[in-house]
């Protein structure tokens, strides 16, 4: 039998590690197993093309790369900058931007280049100006030291976490909560959605130096134009964080007020959620921010990985295809449908639906905390995470709520019909899971009980579903 090109490429790599170290090919073959026969509806994880993941493995990781295209610190970077550059020119056609710097190795590190660019733009270079110096080397000490406490002293104004906002956003298990003083605005309690007039009071009385869009749980569209008028209202960089919905604005779903390209300063993405490229971060700005963002490495970065830059102008120049736009609307089609399913069983949802690419489910409508219902899931063959909702009473570990999302499962090619079978498997379970309790009888936030014969039954009906969407069906590792 001759093989198509993607299954031998596999399977070839897989030979070359065995033979040096057997167990990590073996491991590698059991993820794409494990892959294949979950129900996947983590909202930010999906599954990257073959031409993708193939682009990251070869001679490309082996070579630094510091600096920028045509100017680095390394000799002989010919061929990484013909790869940077061609992510960066998907990237700027696909989202409309004047300028993108691919580097970030990840979201937070893309967050991380945002926040240093807009503190250099709006505090360093003012104060190398007023203290008549070029660089920060040339300044005196004690100017060094009042340009520090300047910049340790700035304001951020952001979405809560229990509103879905993201870690980075100015919280303290992150460095944005320690570089800025932050402060939150939530969602409105009825409704679960953005109060703008909220928003703007909170900005009027903070002012802060960068407010902040993006989320990582939140069900709805965001109005960016509205963001924009409010932060330029008190004079503040306007940064969005569109990790989770980068996909949706790719293929065109967000567009006019919920584009955030046309109105953002500043914004920041990952590329391997809803947008299907390869872990890593990406930034996109106009030309005022440009310098700034591109001293990424080695300011807050280490060395660039030419690699996974190869494999985001794969994928980028994937999501410039125009079958991409209709991927991005079933991604919505199915969230949307999961939510009416859930819904329609009873479920108790935040916001009561879903503008995107995600569902939150408010678990405390079936009894339990987040962490029972995403075990109980998981012992059923779904895999979710749990997360809090606004004004969780259970905290950020144990939380109220389930997170689900459907890019993964859309780009498996599951569709409206299978997002009701999946919704009626989900409710199974919750419903047939009570809390459990502590050896000294005391009620338990993590422990539950679910008859393992259910757990079994449901498993076995989310593998029937998923076998007739293999999962890289052009892959076939023998
Ligand atoms: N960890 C990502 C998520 O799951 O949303 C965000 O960083």
């Amino acid at each position: 039998m001759s093989l198509n090109a993607e299954s031998t490429a596999f399977r070839s790599a897989l030979e070359v590690i065995r033979a040096v170290e057997p167990r990590v090919a073996d491991a590698i073959g059991a993820e794409l197993a494990d892959q294949r026969e979950s129900l996947k509806l983590i909202a930010s994880e999906n599954y990257a093309s073959p031409a993708t993941l193939l682009a990251m493995g070869n001679w490309f990781s082996d070579k630094y790369a510091e600096g920028t295209i045509g100017r680095r610190f390394y000799a002989g970077c010919q061929n990484v900058d013909t790869v940077e550059a061609l992510a960066a020119e998907h990237a700027k056609e696909l989202f409309g931007a004047a300028h993108a710097y691919v580097q970030p190795h990840s979201g937070i590190d893309a967050n991380l280049v945002a926040f240093w660019a807009i503190l250099a733009d709006r505090v360093e270079s003012p104060a190398l100006k007023k203290a008549q110096v070029r660089q920060v080397n040339d300044l005196t000490e004690a100017d060094w030291f009042a340009l520090r406490r300047e910049l340790g002293n700035q304001r951020m104004l952001g979405m809560s976490l229990d509103a879905g906002g993201h870690l980075t956003h100015g919280f303290r298990p992150n460095i944005s909560g320690k570089m800025f003083d932050q402060r939150s605005y939530g969602t409105d309690p009825a409704t679960g959605l953005i109060d703008y007039d909220k928003v703007a009071e909170a900005a009027r009385e903070f002012k802060p130096l960068i407010l902040v869009a993006g989320y990582s749980a939140y069900p709805r569209k965001v109005n960016f134009r509205i963001m924009r008028e409010i932060a330029d209202s008190v004079g503040a960089t306007f940064m969005v964080d569109m990790a989770h919905f980068a996909g949706l604005v790719a293929g065109k779903v967000f567009t006019g007020d919920f584009d955030p390209v046309p109105h953002a300063h500043i914004v920041t993405t990952t590329t391997h959620k809803s947008l299907r490229g390869p872990r890593g971060g990406m930034v996109l700005c106009g030309p005022e921010l440009a310098d700034q963002v591109d001293r990424g490495c080695p300011m807050v970065l280490g060395g660039p990985l030419p690699h996974v830059m190869a494999a985001k102008a794969v994928a980028l120049a994937e999501a410039r295809r125009p079958d991409f736009a209709g991927y991005a609307q079933r991604i919505v089609d199915n969230a949307q449908a999961l939510a009416e399913g859930l819904l329609r069983r009873g479920a108790k949802l935040v916001t009561g639906g879903t503008d995107n690419h995600l569902v939150l489910i408010d678990v405390s409508g079936y009894g339990l905390t987040g962490r029972q219902a995403e075990q109980a899931l998981l012992d059923s063959g779904i895999v979710t995470n749990r997360n809090a909702v606004p004004q969780d009473p259970n905290g950020a570990w144990y939380t109220s709520g389930i997170r689900i999302g459907t890019p993964a499962l859309t780009t498996r090619g599951l569709g409206a019909g299978e997002m009701d079978t999946t919704a009626e498997l989900m409710h199974t379970v919750l419903s047939q899971t009570t809390p459990g309790a502590n050896a000294d009888g005391t009620p338990s936030k993590a422990k539950y009980v679910l008859d393992p014969a259910l757990a079994e039954t449901v498993s076995k009906q989310a593998s029937d579903l998923l076998a007739g969407f293999p999962l890289y069906p052009s892959v076939d590792l023998g």
